[in-house]
């Protein structure tokens, strides 16, 4: 599936150079096609329709589980994307290794939508490079049919719920979770540190069913899990079609984190990706996006196109409370070759 896609892109640029009988510009002058590499399902397809019809370009969209997967894969020579949504500390790292584009900001008016709270973040302080997508949350989805509200990650390790426990797969923020109920900070780049935490990860690995990112929202769903380690707004999502499905911040703290909308610097279509990014930064199509994910925007002029049960939301838009009990994962440099490493050797014991 993504071979073929990356194959198909491969023929358009080849059909471009060698016969200059490819697609000519769209209605609006730029690229016939964008190419948006993003997480899965964290966009509405319906606002990718309307941006075709406008603008007469299509979006082709492939998707990562994680943020070392994009990584990995760009760096395995995924050419041919033009956006991708990164996190924070993806950001930074892919900043200081050179694959993301300088913005043109007098191609984004829209810009001016974005709540000052959500810009100028450490990891791209001037917003040069990112414009933030969705903002969200780490914490515990639990069916409350099951379970009481648990109050601390170290549920997560209840011999009771063997079995029926899901974690992310995703190195950072499982590794966050273990470093945090050791009392260690969630970058830490100290390798005594972090292999304490692989330790407990290993401790706790009997108990859980699978690391998964992607539908562990399903499991939760069909009862084949009952804890998950999980984001806000896929619980959030869930919990429409069941109600016992809740989601908590537990008091140990959880993660914030920012998604978003990058050009890569090996982008053929600068202006394209712009102009797609300038549409998602409307702030009716920001709701839209908002309502389909479950996650919150940081487009201020977004909530007046949301429902007040959204924006109400305790498992969307985070209660003040719990904001001082988030820290955000940052970019923790050569020490990404120590958590490749100790995450490898979490997976493969047994
Ligand atoms: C939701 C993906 C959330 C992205 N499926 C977390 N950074």
């Amino acid at each position: 599936m993504r071979r073929n896609t990356i194959l198909g892109m491969l023929a358009i640029s080849l059909s471009l150079v060698v016969g200059g009988c490819g697609p000519g510009p769209s209605v609006s002058g730029l690229d016939r096609e964008v190419y948006l590499f993003n997480w899965g399902d964290y966009i509405d397809p319906a606002v990718l329709t309307t941006f075709t019809e406008e603008f007469g370009i299509r979006v082709v969209q492939d998707s990562y589980a994680s943020n070392e997967d994009l990584l990995a894969k760009l760096q395995a020579g995924g050419v041919g994307y033009d956006v991708v949504v990164p996190s924070d500390y993806m950001v930074e790292g892919m900043i200081k290794e050179g694959l993301l584009q300088a913005l043109d900001k007098s191609k984004l008016p829209n810009l001016q939508h974005i709540g000052a709270r959500h810009l100028g973040l450490s990891y791209d302080p001037e917003n040069r490079y990112c414009v933030p997508y969705l903002w969200g949350t780490t914490g515990l989805a639990y069916d409350a049919d099951k379970l009481p509200t648990p109050e601390s990650w170290w549920v997560l390790w209840d011999g009771a719920y063997r079995g029926r426990i899901s974690m992310l797969n995703d190195q950072r923020e499982t590794l966050a979770v273990a470093l945090r109920l050791l009392g260690h900070p969630i970058n830490s780049t100290d390798p005594q540190e972090l292999e304490a935490a692989k330790a407990l990860l290993q401790k706790q690995k009997a108990l859980v069913r699978t690391y998964n990112s992607e539908n562990y929202d399903q499991l939760l769903l069909q009862g084949e899990v009952v804890l998950a380690h999980a984001w806000n707004g896929d619980v959030a999502k869930v919990a429409e079609e069941k109600s016992s499905l809740k989601y908590v911040i537990p008091r140990e703290g959880g993660t914030v984190f920012h998604d978003n909308l990058c050009i890569l610097r090996s982008s053929r279509r600068q202006k394209t990706a712009e102009t797609f990014i300038n549409y998602l930064l409307r702030p009716e199509v920001a709701a839209r996006i908002v309502r389909y994910t479950m996650h919150a925007s940081p487009n201020e002029a977004a909530r007046a196109h949301l429902p007040r049960t959204i924006l109400e939301n305790p498992a969307v838009y985070p209660p003040v409370e719990a904001m001082t009990r988030l820290e955000a994962i940052r970019d923790v440099g050569q020490a990404l070759l120590l958590y490749d490493r100790i995450w490898t050797e979490v997976k493969a014991s047994r």
